[in-house]
């Protein structure tokens, strides 16, 4: 016996007689409706929204919603659903990558309807599910760009994007990638156990950084910066030495718990909004107690009860929002999809107080759109200038 009898010998010549006529094609195909990726892919088979449906991918749509296959058809609608399964920022415990995925599949348990709210998200907002960002798990700085040209696109779209994480490390490219298009200052909104502004971890920009990066953006200053439900054992020094040195405000769970939910909250609305154009939310799950959100990777316990961040979002979004990111739920270390949950609630919530507000879609009592979907671009408000 020789090689060449070998049945492995044979099917390598067989490889070659394989045809790559429908493969190219669905390549050719997934490109055009999926645009192309940063100039930074080397891989220019590789669209910037995955269309494959190859492993990083969505399976269901967020609230079966419907999802928009051409990328080229975007703009119109009042939200862009758009995944980022990225856990290459984590510094210890993996699993966000599967978090748009936990949240689209539990998320068909909801309607549109909320009766406490006197909503229909649905007859209210025209949403879209525009599939997941092309992320390169090994490489976050080309995750970056991926991130930011899609987040860009977006809003050049005029689309208001819900972001489903992914863990924090994509707050910065969220935020850079919307900068271009505010004519004045932007302010975070942040809830989190943690500060998130170190310059790195583990000599890399991950999910423990965002906040540094983005308040070096020259129109995301870290004095419009307001991050609620500091606090606990895995805070990290170098981060809060930064945050004092920039002068950004800092809401601990001890300030809640003596000032009271609606006193913080407006204050926070006001740093947030002063001489800005626009404000952008970052809800990391972990700033809900574990015991509730057990599904994220640096859990820290003594955080806030579901009810509390439900009142203190519908506080801080009511004055409208230019995006937001729900980030670092990490479905392996969920019990019973409650975290998922608890994630696809928090989109809800905030779009429907965006709703009720006038920011987003159609209120519920009237036909007609709001006029300023989106605050970037506007002159400042009056009672915020
Ligand atoms: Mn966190």
């Amino acid at each position: 016996m020789d090689r060449e009898q070998l049945h492995g010998t044979r099917m390598m010549e067989r490889e070659a007689q394989l045809p790559v006529t429908k493969t190219k094609e669905a390549i050719e195909h997934f490109l055009e409706l999926g645009l192309p990726s940063a100039e930074s892919i080397n891989d220019r088979t590789i669209p910037l929204f995955n269309r494959s449906g190859y492993r990083y991918h969505h399976s269901a749509t967020f609230g079966h919603r419907p999802f928009l296959a051409d990328m080229r058809e975007l703009g119109g609608q009042d939200v862009a659903i758009v995944g980022v399964p990225l856990d290459a920022g984590t510094t210890y415990r993996s699993g966000t990558r599967f978090g748009p995925m936990g949240m689209r599949n539990v998320s068909g348990l909801h309607s549109g309807y909320n009766f406490d709210k006197g909503v229909d998200l649905y007859e209210s907002l025209d949403i879209v599910d525009v599939g997941d960002v092309s992320v390169i798990p090994a490489n976050i700085e080309k995750s970056f760009d991926q991130i930011d040209k899609a987040m860009a696109y977006i809003h050049e779209r005029g689309v208001f994007p819900v972001v489903l994480g992914g863990d924090h490390a994509i707050g910065y490219p969220d935020i850079r990638g919307l900068a271009p298009y505010v004519d004045g200052n932007i302010g975070i909104i942040h809830f989190d156990r943690h500060s998130d502004l170190s310059e790195y971890n583990i000599d890399e920009r991950m999910h423990g950084t965002p906040f540094f990066h983005a308040t070096n953006i020259p129109n995301a200053p870290a004095t419009n910066l307001v991050q609620i439900g500091i606090g606990g054992w895995t805070g990290n020094r170098t981060g809060v030495a930064n945050a004092r040195e920039r002068r950004a405000s800092v809401i601990t769970m001890t300030d809640i718990d003596r000032w009271g939910m609606e006193r913080v909250c407006e204050m926070a609305l006001e740093i947030a909004w002063k001489n800005a154009k626009c404000v952008f939310l970052s809800f990391d799950i972990d700033s809900v107690d574990p015991a509730f959100a057990p599904g994220t990777g640096t859990p820290e316990s003594g955080g806030l009860l579901p009810r509390e961040a439900f009142r203190m979002l519908e506080i801080v979004t009511r004055e409208g929002l230019a995006g937001m990111e729900v980030v670092e739920v990490a479905p392996p270390y969920d019990v019973a999809d409650i975290t998922s949950l608890l994630g696809v609630r928090v989109v809800l919530d905030v779009l429907s107080t965006l709703v009720e507000n006038g920011k987003l879609g159609r209120r519920p009592d009237s036909s007609v759109k709001a006029d300023n979907a989106t605050p970037r671009r506007d002159e400042p408000r009056a009672d915020r200038a």
